[in-house]
């Protein structure tokens, strides 16, 4: 448990950078700085909030987000490492693997300038996840606080052989209505449809949802715009080391089936998440390291 008294004497800034002890006595740290606010969890590294100075927050948090040590808090940017979705081949391993569950150490906090916070924090592995991952492969999360949103996450292998990983930043953005936003960028990108048997399609056009969807867009590098008439915003999404992109609404019925989901909570909220993922999981060489960064940014719509 880390201890919040020790974390404010050595990284706290007053007004700017408060560490505190929240719903179920997780510890997290508020930032606030010219250009935003933001609020992270120290168990999995996990943003749960972010909202550029005079905006709305970009970021969604469930309003019954179960907050618990080893469980997962629904909604923010879930950091999914070292794998994606369920384990490969062994069922009682946690979903999306352990970093999300996991305490992760404040290393360093930076004040750039007064509209910049940096903040470096490292994985602490449980004794299980060393079970479950017996890998020398140690896990960074740098977050920059500002007008925009960044976040690198760095894999390091420093043992004798390969390692493969998959991954995710499984970030939730809040809109006005699910119904009515589209997504850009993935046109003529091929997809796992998940909702579909796993079958492979391509996209035609802009993505927009009226059902559940759940798809992995293979070899898709680019930029991503999410377009929110409703919110009259664009939040673009860009994207460093990542092959994949997923995008995830759970829609009526699945989200109708989850404690940390209100009813018609699916409406505010949909996934965009960089990630490598199925096909494009990643082999991090002996001595080498991964790094998968992203970058938001919200812009008014005219
Ligand atoms: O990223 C989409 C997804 O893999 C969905 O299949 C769904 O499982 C979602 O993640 C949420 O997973 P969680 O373990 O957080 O409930």
């Amino acid at each position: 448990m880390p201890d919040i008294d020790a974390l404010n004497t050595r990284f706290g800034v007053t007004d700017r950078v408060t560490f505190a002890r929240g719903p179920g006595a997780l510890a997290t740290v508020d930032i606030t700085n010219v250009s935003a606010q933001a609020r992270i969890a120290l168990q999995g590294a996990q943003v749960l909030h972010w909202a550029p100075a005079g905006a709305a927050p970009v970021i969604w948090l469930s309003p019954t987000a179960k907050f618990a040590e080893g469980r997962a808090i629904r909604g923010g940017i879930p950091i999914c490492w070292p794998w994606f979705g369920p384990h490969p081949s062994e069922t009682t391993y946690p979903a999306h693997g352990f970093a999300r569950i996991s305490h992760w150490e404040v290393v360093a906090v930076e004040s750039i300038s007064d509209g910049e916070t940096r903040l470096l924090f490292r994985l602490i592995p449980s004794d299980a996840a060393r079970a479950w991952w017996p890998h020398a492969t140690p896990a960074e999360l740098h977050v920059n606080i500002g007008k925009r949103l960044s976040l690198e996450l760095v894999t390091k292998n420093l043992g004798v052989a390969p390692v493969v990983i998959s991954q995710a930043l499984h970030t939730y953005f809040s809109v006005s209505d699910v119904r009515s936003v589209h997504v850009l960028g993935l046109d003529g990108s091929p997809y796992i449809d998940k909702v579909d048997g796993g079958k492979t399609k391509l996209q035609k056009g802009p993505v927009t949802f009226s059902a559940e969807t759940d798809r992995i867009y293979l070899n898709s590098i680019g930029e991503n715009i999410l377009v929110d008439r409703g919110l009259k915003r664009r939040l673009r999404v860009a994207k460093t080391g990542s092959s994949s992109t997923v995008i995830w609404n759970p829609w009526i019925q699945k989200s109708a089936k989850m404690d940390d989901f209100v009813e018609s909570g699916y409406v505010n909220m949909v996934c965009i998440e960089a990630a490598n993922a199925a096909d494009d999981a990643v082999t991090v060489a002996p001595g080498e390291e991964h790094r998968l960064g992203v970058v938001y940014a919200a812009e008014g719509l005219t």
